[in-house]
Protein backbone atom coordinates (compact mmCIF):
# COMPACT_ATOMS: atom_id res chain seq x y z
CA UNK A 1 0.00 0.00 0.00
CA UNK A 2 1.20 3.47 -0.97
CA UNK A 3 0.10 6.51 1.28
CA UNK A 4 -0.08 9.95 0.48
CA UNK A 5 -0.85 13.27 2.73
CA UNK A 6 -3.68 15.20 1.56
CA UNK A 7 -3.63 18.99 3.05
CA UNK A 8 -7.34 20.81 2.33
CA UNK A 9 -6.83 24.69 1.80
CA UNK A 10 -4.60 25.40 4.07
CA UNK A 11 -4.96 28.88 2.61
CA UNK A 12 -4.52 32.78 4.86
CA UNK A 13 -8.29 33.35 4.50
CA UNK A 14 -9.14 30.64 5.86
CA UNK A 15 -6.25 31.42 9.09
CA UNK A 16 -6.86 34.01 11.69
CA UNK A 17 -6.95 37.42 10.33
CA UNK A 18 -8.40 36.08 7.13
CA UNK A 19 -11.99 36.69 5.23
CA UNK A 20 -13.39 33.46 6.94
CA UNK A 21 -11.40 32.58 9.63
CA UNK A 22 -11.02 29.27 11.45
CA UNK A 23 -10.69 29.33 15.37
CA UNK A 24 -7.78 27.66 16.14
CA UNK A 25 -6.55 27.68 12.55
CA UNK A 26 -2.74 28.60 13.35
CA UNK A 27 -3.07 25.26 15.56
CA UNK A 28 -2.59 23.04 12.84
CA UNK A 29 1.10 24.31 11.35
CA UNK A 30 3.47 22.66 13.78
CA UNK A 31 1.72 19.12 13.88
CA UNK A 32 1.50 18.97 9.81
CA UNK A 33 5.36 20.04 9.37
CA UNK A 34 5.82 17.90 11.91
CA UNK A 35 3.82 14.92 10.24
CA UNK A 36 5.96 15.89 6.66
CA UNK A 37 9.24 16.02 8.23
CA UNK A 38 8.75 12.35 9.77
CA UNK A 39 7.63 11.25 6.42
CA UNK A 40 9.09 13.14 3.23
CA UNK A 41 8.68 10.02 1.32
CA UNK A 42 5.06 10.37 1.41
CA UNK A 43 3.65 11.72 -1.59
CA UNK A 44 2.01 15.15 -0.42
CA UNK A 45 -1.33 16.40 -2.64
CA UNK A 46 -3.07 20.05 -1.57
CA UNK A 47 -6.02 21.50 -2.68
CA UNK A 48 -6.38 25.13 -3.28
CA UNK A 49 -9.79 26.78 -2.82
CA UNK A 50 -9.52 29.19 -5.98
CA UNK A 51 -12.52 31.91 -6.60
CA UNK A 52 -12.72 33.99 -9.47
CA UNK A 53 -13.59 37.97 -7.90
CA UNK A 54 -17.65 36.98 -8.49
CA UNK A 55 -19.04 33.91 -7.73
CA UNK A 56 -22.35 31.97 -6.86
CA UNK A 57 -20.21 31.05 -4.17
CA UNK A 58 -20.15 34.27 -2.58
CA UNK A 59 -22.99 36.41 -0.24
CA UNK A 60 -23.30 38.16 -2.47
CA UNK A 61 -24.65 36.06 -5.21
CA UNK A 62 -27.15 33.83 -3.06
CA UNK A 63 -24.29 31.85 -1.71
CA UNK A 64 -23.19 31.23 1.93
CA UNK A 65 -19.88 33.17 2.25
CA UNK A 66 -17.84 36.07 2.67
CA UNK A 67 -15.55 36.82 -0.40
CA UNK A 68 -12.34 34.57 0.41
CA UNK A 69 -9.32 32.63 -1.55
CA UNK A 70 -9.96 35.10 -4.67
CA UNK A 71 -7.51 34.09 -7.25
CA UNK A 72 -4.13 36.14 -7.06
CA UNK A 73 -4.77 37.64 -3.79
CA UNK A 74 -2.79 36.96 -0.52
CA UNK A 75 -5.68 35.35 1.20
CA UNK A 76 -5.76 32.59 -1.49
CA UNK A 77 -2.00 31.92 -1.01
CA UNK A 78 -0.86 28.90 1.69
CA UNK A 79 0.37 29.95 4.90
CA UNK A 80 3.81 30.28 4.57
CA UNK A 81 4.96 28.42 7.56
CA UNK A 82 4.08 25.87 6.02
CA UNK A 83 6.49 23.29 4.58
CA UNK A 84 4.58 22.59 1.28
CA UNK A 85 6.84 23.18 -1.64
CA UNK A 86 6.89 19.69 -2.63
CA UNK A 87 2.86 19.53 -2.79
CA UNK A 88 1.13 18.95 -6.29
CA UNK A 89 -1.61 21.08 -5.81
CA UNK A 90 -5.04 20.97 -6.97
CA UNK A 91 -7.28 23.88 -8.12
CA UNK A 92 -11.11 24.23 -7.09
CA UNK A 93 -14.32 26.31 -7.15
CA UNK A 94 -13.25 28.07 -9.43
CA UNK A 95 -16.41 28.56 -11.76
CA UNK A 96 -18.42 31.46 -11.22
CA UNK A 97 -21.70 29.67 -11.64
CA UNK A 98 -21.31 26.63 -9.45
CA UNK A 99 -21.35 27.02 -5.56
CA UNK A 100 -19.57 23.59 -5.53
CA UNK A 101 -15.82 22.05 -5.24
CA UNK A 102 -15.55 21.68 -1.70
CA UNK A 103 -13.73 18.48 -1.94
CA UNK A 104 -10.24 18.64 -3.03
CA UNK A 105 -11.38 15.94 -5.35
CA UNK A 106 -13.46 18.37 -7.53
CA UNK A 107 -9.74 20.24 -7.84
CA UNK A 108 -7.67 20.11 -11.36
CA UNK A 109 -4.12 20.60 -11.89
CA UNK A 110 -2.13 20.39 -15.16
CA UNK A 111 -0.05 17.57 -15.07
CA UNK A 112 3.96 17.83 -17.17
CA UNK A 113 1.96 17.00 -20.23
CA UNK A 114 -0.27 19.79 -19.97
CA UNK A 115 -3.08 17.84 -19.47
CA UNK A 116 -6.06 18.76 -17.01
CA UNK A 117 -6.04 16.14 -13.89
CA UNK A 118 -8.25 15.46 -11.26
CA UNK A 119 -6.82 14.37 -7.68
CA UNK A 120 -8.09 11.38 -8.41
CA UNK A 121 -6.49 10.27 -11.60
CA UNK A 122 -3.45 11.30 -9.90
CA UNK A 123 -3.55 8.74 -6.73
CA UNK A 124 -4.23 6.15 -9.48
CA UNK A 125 -1.44 6.99 -11.80
CA UNK A 126 0.91 7.13 -8.59
CA UNK A 127 -0.62 3.91 -6.94
CA UNK A 128 -1.51 5.76 -4.10
CA UNK A 129 -4.50 3.95 -1.73
CA UNK A 130 -4.28 5.36 1.31
CA UNK A 131 -4.57 9.24 2.34
CA UNK A 132 -3.33 11.34 5.22
CA UNK A 133 -5.72 14.47 5.53
CA UNK A 134 -5.24 17.18 7.10
CA UNK A 135 -6.53 21.20 6.70
CA UNK A 136 -9.31 23.66 7.09
CA UNK A 137 -12.20 23.37 7.52
CA UNK A 138 -13.11 20.00 9.35
CA UNK A 139 -16.67 20.66 8.93
CA UNK A 140 -16.53 21.89 5.09
CA UNK A 141 -13.80 21.08 2.66
CA UNK A 142 -11.82 18.41 4.76
CA UNK A 143 -15.54 16.44 5.01
CA UNK A 144 -15.84 16.80 1.86
CA UNK A 145 -12.90 15.24 0.72
CA UNK A 146 -12.78 13.06 2.99
CA UNK A 147 -16.20 11.54 1.87
CA UNK A 148 -15.31 11.55 -1.26
CA UNK A 149 -11.88 9.69 -0.57
CA UNK A 150 -13.84 6.99 1.22
CA UNK A 151 -16.19 6.95 -1.97
CA UNK A 152 -13.17 6.46 -4.14
CA UNK A 153 -12.12 3.26 -2.49
CA UNK A 154 -9.16 5.01 -0.06
CA UNK A 155 -8.42 3.86 2.87
CA UNK A 156 -8.37 7.91 4.84
CA UNK A 157 -6.62 9.07 7.54
CA UNK A 158 -8.13 11.74 9.41
CA UNK A 159 -5.32 14.07 11.01
CA UNK A 160 -6.94 15.18 14.10
CA UNK A 161 -4.11 17.64 15.64
CA UNK A 162 -4.16 19.02 11.66
CA UNK A 163 -7.65 20.14 11.03
CA UNK A 164 -9.77 22.94 12.98
CA UNK A 165 -13.33 23.59 12.49
CA UNK A 166 -15.02 26.17 11.52
CA UNK A 167 -18.48 25.44 13.86
CA UNK A 168 -20.96 28.03 12.14
CA UNK A 169 -23.10 26.63 14.49
CA UNK A 170 -21.49 25.04 17.63
CA UNK A 171 -20.65 21.27 17.57
CA UNK A 172 -20.31 21.16 13.63
CA UNK A 173 -17.00 20.06 13.75
CA UNK A 174 -17.40 17.08 16.04
CA UNK A 175 -20.47 16.36 14.15
CA UNK A 176 -18.35 16.32 11.21
CA UNK A 177 -15.61 13.62 12.56
CA UNK A 178 -18.44 11.43 13.56
CA UNK A 179 -20.09 11.44 10.52
CA UNK A 180 -16.74 10.78 8.98
CA UNK A 181 -16.02 7.82 11.70
CA UNK A 182 -19.23 6.32 10.34
CA UNK A 183 -17.85 6.30 6.86
CA UNK A 184 -14.92 4.69 7.60
CA UNK A 185 -12.31 7.23 8.29
CA UNK A 186 -9.64 6.75 10.74
CA UNK A 187 -8.79 8.80 13.23
CA UNK A 188 -5.48 9.25 13.99
CA UNK A 189 -2.77 11.87 15.90
C1 LIG B 1 -14.23 26.19 2.69
C2 LIG B 1 -16.11 27.42 3.09
C3 LIG B 1 -16.05 27.96 1.84
C4 LIG B 1 -13.23 25.21 3.21
C5 LIG B 1 -14.16 26.71 1.42
O1 LIG B 1 -12.10 25.17 2.67
O2 LIG B 1 -13.56 24.47 4.17
N1 LIG B 1 -15.22 26.54 3.53
N2 LIG B 1 -15.07 27.60 1.01
ZN1 LIG C 1 -14.65 28.67 -0.81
Amino acid sequence: MTTGVLLVDPQYDFFPGGSLPVAGGDQIVEPINLLLARHPELPLFASRDWHPTSTKHFQERGGLWPPHCVQQTRGARFHEGLRMDRAAIYDKGTDPDDDGGYSAFDGRRRDAQGNSISLMEDLRRRGVDGIVIAGLATDYCVKASALDACKNGLLVFLFLPGVRAVNIKPGDGDAAIAVLREAGVLLVS
